[in-house]
């Protein structure tokens, strides 16, 4: 295929040290792998970022699969396309799953939409809200008191709730200290799919702690036992893996299976499927919250954006970027006012990429 002069599309895998290693129930990273996309038309570009990880641990895709995606079948659509965003969402639908290869594709393509059309994404998508609510995700730590001291540092820099990563052997016991030491905080726990119907009892035993959701506590393509375990428990169900569509979301609600969404575009496989899942949640009032997926600046500056939407009225997993990286790709993100971080306000993503830094992190790049 002939490309134009002027016209690219790359893909960049860097690696950025945490600030702190973040264990789940299924494993834990020390270092984040972001897959950066990168789009160049004319005078503009464009900046996406693919979420997988190294291992099929949260979900199937890795950053091998999704670099294959990319090589051989998404940049040659996104080429076919000429870079327009909705032409390559709906060429790249024809092709089954790699959600988080097809997302980070279709954020490229929509800053440079932005870019070139001179207007930021909340614009182009119909947000409403100039700062996005936020929360803190914290991972499973080496005992309680070290949980329980970094909840309350978090909890005074003014997040305005605080999600634990729970599996089993750390959840009732650690969520009844949490709740001696702080009665009042919004408190959420994630399993990640680490629970099955047979540990409902245990599941059970969260109720008295008021939790404001206990997120994908069963397996994670799941939406019929999600619904049986609602009617046994009192914590909100949010779900998180299960909801890989729009449609996925509009079966969870139709069987009962959540009182909340966690939304990430990287899981759903691009800005349009988001967009059709907010049209289903305005109309149905289903509160959204915006997930992450520990990003770098670039899919964080795209989750505010998403993150304005109508639906979004919970705290986000978006937090200040000082909470993930001492160094980032992008100017870091810090509290506008307390618990809350601006939607950037210029074209596309409406944050500055620095690409010497993405060189210096760079470890493998490759380009059509
Ligand atoms: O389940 O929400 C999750 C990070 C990696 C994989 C899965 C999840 C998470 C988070 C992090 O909870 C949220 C954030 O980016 O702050
Ligand atoms: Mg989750």
């Amino acid at each position: 295929m002939l490309l134009h002069p002027g016209e690219k599309i790359e893909g960049i895998l860097i690696k950025i040290p945490l600030v702190h290693p973040f264990k789940t129930s299924f494993g834990v990273e020390f270092e984040k792998e972001a897959l950066i996309v990168k789009v160049i038309k004319g005078d503009y570009e464009g900046w996406g970022e693919v979420v997988a990880s190294r291992l099929p641990l949260y979900s199937e895709e890795t950053i091998s699969s999704c670099i294959k995606a990319l090589e051989e079948f998404l940049f040659p659509i996104a080429k076919k396309c000429n870079f327009e965003a909705e032409c390559f969402e709906k060429e790249a639908k024809k092709f089954k799953g790699n959600r988080m290869a097809k997302a980070g594709v279709s954020l490229a393509l929509m800053d440079l939409k932005g870019k070139q059309e001179g207007k930021p994404l909340w614009k182009i998508y119909g947000g409403i809200r100039k700062e996005v609510p936020v929360g803190v995700s914290v991972g499973i730590q080496k005992s309680i008191d070290e949980l329980l001291e970094r909840i309350s540092f978090f909890w005074e820099e003014g997040y305005l709730r605080v999600k634990i990563k729970i599996a089993p052997g750390w959840d009732v016991d650690v969520v009844k200290e949490i709740r001696k030491a702080f009665p009042q905080i919004p408190l959420g726990a994630d399993a990640n799919s680490a629970y099955t119907m047979d540990d409902f009892e245990k599941l059970a035993q969260l109720d008295p702690y008021e939790l404001m959701f206990l997120e994908q506590p069963l397996y994670n393509d799941d939406l019929y036992f999600h619904s049986r375990l609602k009617k046994k428990i009192k914590s909100p169900i949010a779900l998180d893996e299960s909801i890989t569509s729009a449609r996925k979301l509009e079966e969870a609600f139709l069987m009962d299976s959540l009182s909340m969404v966690n939304i990430k575009v990287g899981r759903m496989g691009g800005i349009n499927e988001v967009l059709k899942a907010v049209d289903f949640g305005k109309n149905e009032g289903i509160p959204f919250f915006c997930g992450g997926m520990l990003e770098s600046g670039i899919g964080r500056a795209h989750n505010l954006h998403i993150a304005s939407l109508p639906p979004f009225v919970l705290p986000a997993d978006l937090s200040k970027t000082s909470r993930y990286f001492r160094e980032d790709i992008t100017p870091p993100f810090e509290f506008s006012s307390p618990g809350h971080i601006a939607v950037p306000d210029g074209d596309g993503i409406g944050v500055e990429v620095y690409g010497e830094k993405i060189e210096k992190l760079s470890v493998l790049r490759f380009s059509l």
